[in-house]
């Protein structure tokens, strides 16, 4: 099918702030939206991943100030290490998009004026409490004093300091209505429901216009007509989802196949921003909105909170080098319920990796491998008549898509992981109940055509397992695959079953168990 053909999918990540170095929580939701994409483009859609940095606001202008570094160098140094680590982590991105990028800013423009035509946008003077950590006003109801006399946000901790000034705002309190219809008509819309029953009643207790510009700091982009003005950064950040696929072009290839969004990944603490704002935006610049919003929780290490603001950041690739790629993106994948706050630890990440992956799928792969390798001329073999007991296994593997679809349809990937480490569980309960290696010894030509066909449906089962297991793990998954000679990768090729006779590379071990390093003692 040419990618005309096949339906689009557009999936996006939140744009991390450059301000600092990637941590595992960008990580995790890089990962997680990459086995999403995967699934998709496996499963026939001609999908679009964008991903990138958010550059603006007065977050980056202070780091950069406090580094004594130019704010472009800084934003452009940075990204780049977000890029980087992207490109280590498998993710698949179509486009890294910067905000500091020519095109997003004339998009970023071109929203501004849509929603200033409709009669959105106006002047007024403001006064509030604005913590520069979140990049967000809070009412004075919302922020606690403290001892010293200094103030924070309630529900962040982070410091904020009063600001007065004249600024541009837009009229979100006359999208309440509107809101609340959308979240009702589309429940679908924010999910999980936990995230969507919290937004409904922040929307309901009602919504006050929100202060869109800036004019006491120049790190933006300039307001059309107001050069004294950048926009509100979480204004411009937003926008970065429709100058991705083409905006303001809007009668161009792109924006026609891919607007609007299927789903944005985002993390809990920016829910408001793209559940609320985001929406009602789309709403006064008479654009569509995207179809859903999918809310991650929060990694902690060890169950506790870990920030680029607090300092105490765990390096992604150091994990990647510790316990290696495949292994760290199924541990998040399959460890964490998505939706929910998760947590991560040597010995989590080692249990995952000895049980799950050596254990149940390594080991299966290389001990049926091994026995085709000398026993069955190295090739792919040839199975006599399935038993009952070969068939429910069989089947049971086919239809795994279908279970994982619907999973992955519903950012459920850890219970599609689980259904298919369910399966595993089974076929090595299958491989020991029919004993190949006892056939073999036994030598009768009965038993060797018994035992040629438990390890084909051993095989089968591993090529299909192989191919659902692409989205999370690409590498190791192809590397079975490999090993099974397999050049159909498709979701459709898992239809095709093996066929016999096809010879085989030599085995090798691809989940090996994790090992302690010695320590001197
Ligand atoms: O919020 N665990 O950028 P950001 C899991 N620029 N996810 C986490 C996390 C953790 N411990 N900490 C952060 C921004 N995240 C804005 C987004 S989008 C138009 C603009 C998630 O670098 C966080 O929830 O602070 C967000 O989805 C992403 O990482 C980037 O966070």
């Amino acid at each position: 099918m040419s990618a005309v053909d096949r339906p689009a999918f557009y999936i996006t990540t939140a744009i991390a702030y450059p301000n600092g170095a990637p941590h595992i929580g960008h990580a995790y939701e890089y990962i997680s939206t990459d086995a999403l994409a995967r699934f998709k483009r496996l499963d026939g859609y001609d999908v679009f991943f964008l991903t990138g940095t958010d550059e603006h606001g007065q977050k980056m202008q202070q780091t950069a100030a406090a580094e004594n570094v130019a704010v472009e160098e800084l934003a452009a140094r940075n990204s780049d290490v977000f890029e980087r680590m992207d490109k280590s982590l498998d993710i698949s991105f179509d486009r890294f998009i910067r905000t500091t990028d020519a095109d997003h800013r004339r998009a970023s423009i071109a929203i501004w004026q849509r929603m200033l035509d409709n009669g959105d946008i106006y002047l007024d003077n403001y006064s509030g409490w604005y913590s520069v950590r979140d990049e967000a006003f809070y009412t004075e109801e919302e922020t606690t004093l403290l001892d010293d006399g200094s103030r924070i946000s309630t529900e962040t901790n982070t410091p904020v300091t009063w600001t007065e000034e004249s600024n541009f705002f837009f009229r979100l309190s006359a999208y309440q209505d509107k809101l609340l219809a959308l979240y009702d008509e589309h429940p679908e819309f924010i999910a999980p429901a936990t995230r969507r029953n919290e937004i409904v009643s922040y929307v309901k207790a009602g919504l006050k216009d929100l202060s869109i510009s800036r004019t006491t700091f120049d790190w933006g982009v300039p307001v059309p007509g107001h050069p004294d003005h950048v926009m509100y950064v979480w204004v411009d950040a937003l926008t970065n989802y429709l100058t991705g696929v083409g905006f303001p072009e809007t009668d161009s290839a792109a924006f026609g196949k891919f607007w609007p969004a299927d789903v944005h990944i985002i993390g809990k603490d920016i829910t408001r921003f793209h559940t609320v704002y985001w929406p009602a935006f789309l709403m006064s610049a008479g654009v569509d909105l995207p179809k859903r919003v999918f809310v991650h929780g929060f990694l902690y290490n060890k169950g506790e909170k870990m920030s680029k603001s607090v300092g105490n950041v765990v390096d992604p690739l150091e994990l990647v080098d510790t316990y290696g790629l495949d292994a760290v993106r199924f541990f998040l994948l399959r460890e964490i319920s998505y939706g929910q706050d998760g947590s991560y630890s040597h010995d989590a990440i080692v249990s995952r990796i000895n049980a799950d992956l050596a254990n149940e799928f390594g080991n299966l792969v290389q001990r049926s491998l091994t026995m085709v390798a000398k026993n069955c001329g190295a090739a792919i073999p040839t199975p006599s008549e399935f038993t009952a007991d070969d068939r429910a296994l069989l089947d049971r593997a086919n239809g795994l898509l279908q279970r994982c679809r619907a999973e992955f349809d519903v950012q459920q990937m850890h219970l599609a992981l689980e259904q298919i480490w369910l399966t595993l569980g089974e076929t090595n309960r299958y491989f020991t109940a029919q004993a190949p290696w006892t056939l073999r010894k036994s030598g009768t030509e009965e038993d060797l055509a018994r035992m040629a066909t438990v390890l084909y449906v051993t095989l089968e089962v591993i090529r299909v397992v192989a191919i659902l297991t692409q989205p999370a793990m690409p590498g190791s998954s192809a590397k079975i695959l490999d090993l099974l000679a397999q050049p159909g990768r498709d979701f459709t090729d898992i239809a095709t079953p093996l066929a016999p006779g096809v010879p085989l590379p030599a085995p090798e071990p691809v989940f090996p168990r994790y090992v302690e390093p010695k320590t001197d003692e």
